[in-house]
């Protein structure tokens, strides 16, 4: 019984020497950069500093990082993806979910310890475009029981890059001259921060490659010349081996992979990025889909060319196993059944919907709500009608259905979790005919029995796919598409996890440091989603979307209500949208995204009066 004690307070003795706190000071600014050697451009710095800093720290670490926020017309926060938070969901990122935003001139302390994750992370502003102007980095938790040998450990960044600041790009994306909701085509794939990078290796050595899509849209297709990757880790979950040629790696999801080089010197092979074109509106001629990269043996060997494939054999991340092989969990206690919509909304501004909402922030950070709420806490309406919340109880097994309506492919993260894809079905291509396919109970692809488990995972077009975990993490989490067009039109949810145990525990309790944050931006750290104390129930004056077009109304409808005459909202697209791209079919494709009968609108000389009719 005595040494029993004595070895325990050994053991914590030891634990806490062990476990460091690391203290970061950033202060976010602007400087300008010529990131794909095609302009210079703002971005925003870190202590004066481009890029932003990889993190490394130890599993059970400490992290007190000092957020300045240095702008003085904007708002920010961060948000360390990927990162259970376990009692501390505050320190979370999201603005509004997990926290008040941070004015002009003001501080927030994120202060967490790396609890139960280990491996490959990322970390990146939650607002506004933010993270696309350059403010993300990696985040890698070493553990010494790493369970694979290898001789270095090197972080690899990939990502697209904008020759516009996000401000620019949103304001004509979110726009009714946008009436598809057409994503900002990049100007460029990037990797580390550059093009043509360079990665010189020693013969014979294994690399563990951590790599990380920090980017905010596009999927890359990633592979190396003559050089084979076994994936180990995905999204900081430890694998059984697998061997591919080629990964396919959506914006925020993580592999770490081990690459052991040649003996010989003689030759350099290239590192190979690859867009995903199938989710641009359009192709550009001029946008160059692959990007050659270097990993050089022998500085005094040409480089290689371009290296071309047969076909785009990738790994199929849904067959991973993980590497302590939990069991699929049993029949969910609760299911979340959303369908993902893409429309326009009465301003003609096109939103993203799951079950016909689109996100809508609530006057308080939901977070806020459940501390204060008392009791009213697990009633789902104090947090709003338009934040799309559900209430998760203690332990329950919780399962999302996601059935994708729309026709692009849509990378779905969850925070505070890593949960088990259950299934994720075939795409259905609208242009053989096929309509969307939600996931059937009766009769679905069959579930894996030791499920991949990670933290971000794609639906493909028109298609479905059911995730599962369970509900052992009290906080409040924000579940949406990882394409940051997609979450400024509303693509999310946030799932309220066991409040009362939030309530209770002593960690999640606001800060000080919070509490001023909030009031310096003027949210009241009390109340419902329209920031009604006093009542609970009562949410007159909540933040609702704009409404639907009216029955009847088509998009051809919203458009003809907008613009007096189509000639003149294409050439409006043109300018506005598209820009001075060499796209020859800009018309003929806003057109058929429309689903505009050109015949009837244009074919005539009084075409204006014919759109007018339309709206009638
Ligand atoms: C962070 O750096 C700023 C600017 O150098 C300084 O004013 C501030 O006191 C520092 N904060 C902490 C917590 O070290
Ligand atoms: C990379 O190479 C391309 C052409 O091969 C060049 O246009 C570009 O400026 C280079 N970028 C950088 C960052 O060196
Ligand atoms: C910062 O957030 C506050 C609270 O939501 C808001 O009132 C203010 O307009 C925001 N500031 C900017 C510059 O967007
Ligand atoms: C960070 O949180 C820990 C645990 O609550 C606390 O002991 C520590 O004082 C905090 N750090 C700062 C700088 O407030
Ligand atoms: C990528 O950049 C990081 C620094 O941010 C560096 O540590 C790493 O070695 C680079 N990776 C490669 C493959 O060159
Ligand atoms: C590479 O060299 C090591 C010794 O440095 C040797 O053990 C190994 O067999 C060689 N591998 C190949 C494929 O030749
Ligand atoms: C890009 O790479 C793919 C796969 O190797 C190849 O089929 C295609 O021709 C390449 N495209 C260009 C424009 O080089
Ligand atoms: C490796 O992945 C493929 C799918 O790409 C799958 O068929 C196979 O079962 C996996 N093998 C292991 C050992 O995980
Ligand atoms: C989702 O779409 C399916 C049709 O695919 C429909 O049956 C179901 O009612 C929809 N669910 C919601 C919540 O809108
Ligand atoms: C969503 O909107 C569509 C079209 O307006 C309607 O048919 C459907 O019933 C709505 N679904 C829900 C869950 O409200
Ligand atoms: C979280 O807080 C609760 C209540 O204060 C406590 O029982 C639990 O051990 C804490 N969990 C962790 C992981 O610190
Ligand atoms: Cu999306």
């Amino acid at each position: 019984m005595f040494l029993g004690w004595l070895a325990l307070t050994a053991a914590l003795a030891v634990q806490s020497v062990l476990a460091e706190t690391h203290v970061y000071n950033w202060t976010t600014g602007w400087g300008v950069q010529n990131v794909d050697g095609g302009k210079d451009r703002p971005v925003i710095t870190c202590n004066g500093q481009w890029p932003w800093p990889d993190v490394r720290v130890k599993k059970g670490d400490r992290i007190e990082l000092y957020l300045n926020n240095g702008f003085d017309d904007r708002n920010t926060t961060l948000h360390f993806h990927g990162m259970f938070q376990k009692n501390s969901s505050q320190m979370d990122g999201p603005p509004m979910v997990s926290q008040c935003p941070i004015g002009p001139g003001d501080t927030f302390l994120y202060n967490f310890t790396v609890d139960g994750n280990v491996g490959t992370y990322w970390y990146h502003s939650h607002t506004k475009g933010q993270y696309q102007d350059g403010m993300r980095g990696a985040f890698v938790i070493e553990d010494d029981d790493f369970p694979y040998d290898y001789d270095e450990d090197v972080v690899l960044q990939l990502g697209e890059w904008y020759h516009d600041v996000a401000d620019v790009l949103n304001k004509d994306f979110m726009s009714v001259y946008n009436p598809t909701g057409a994503e900002p085509i990049p100007q460029n794939l990037i990797m580390n921060n550059t093009r043509n990078m360079t990665w010189e290796v020693e013969p014979d050595t294994t690399y563990l490659l951590r790599i990380v899509n920090t980017g905010g849209f596009v999927s890359q297709y990633l592979w190396i010349e003559d050089h084979e990757m076994t994936v180990v880790e995905v999204d900081g979950v430890y694998t059984e081996k697998n061997t591919t040629d080629m990964l396919y790696i959506t914006t925020a999801q993580r592999y770490a992979v081990l690459i052991h080089t040649k003996n010989g010197t003689s030759k350099n092979f290239a590192i190979m990025q690859k867009f995903d074109d199938t989710m641009l509106d359009l192709v550009p001629s001029d946008l160059q889909l692959n990007t050659t990269n270097y990993m050089v043996y022998n500085k005094d060997v040409a480089l290689p060319e371009q290296n071309y494939v047969d076909e785009l054999d990738i790994l199929d991340d849904f067959y991973l196993v993980p590497h302590d092989k939990v069991e699929a969990y049993g029949d969910p206690d609760y299911q979340i059944v959303v369908n993902v919509t893409m429309d326009n909304l009465r301003s003609g501004i096109n939103y993203a919907f799951f079950n016909n909402l689109t996100y809508t922030e609530p006057k308080v950070p939901t977070l806020l709500t459940a501390l204060s709420a008392g009791d009213d806490a697990v009633n789902a309406e104090v947090y709003g009608s338009n934040t799309h919340a559900y209430v998760l109880e203690k332990d329950e097994i919780i399962e999302i259905v996601l059935n994708n309506q729309d026709t692009g492919t849509h990378p779905f993260h969850l925070h505070g979790h890593v949960f088990q894809a259950m299934v994720r079905d075939q795409a259905y291509d609208d242009a053989l005919g096929e309509v969307p396919h939600p996931y059937l109970e009766d009769d679905h692809p069959a579930f894996p029995e030791y499920p991949m488990m990670r933290d971000t995972l794609y639906v493909r077009p028109q298609s479905n796919f059911v995730v599962r975990f369970k509900a052992d993490n009290p906080g409040v989490w924000f579940f949406h598409c990882h394409i940051e067009w997609h979450l400024t039109q509303g693509l999310a949810i946030v799932l309220i996890e066991d409040p009362l145990s939030i309530q209770a525990s002593h960690g999640q309790q606001l800060t000080d440091n919070h509490k001023n944050v909030c009031k310096n931006v003027g949210i009241p750290t009390k109340g419902n989603a329209a920031g009604n104390s006093q009542d609970y129930m009562n949410l007159a004056g909540e933040n609702v979307q704009e409404k639907f077009i009216p029955t009847g109304f088509t998009a051809k409808g919203i458009v003809a209500m907008t613009f007096s005459c189509l000639a003149a909202i294409l050439g409006l697209i043109t300018i506005a949208f598209y820009g001075l791209m060499d796209i020859k079919n800009v018309e003929e494709k806003v057109v058929h995204d429309l689903d505009l009968d050109i015949t009837e609108l244009v074919g005539q000389d009084d075409s204006a009066s014919e759109i007018r009719d339309v709206t009638k």
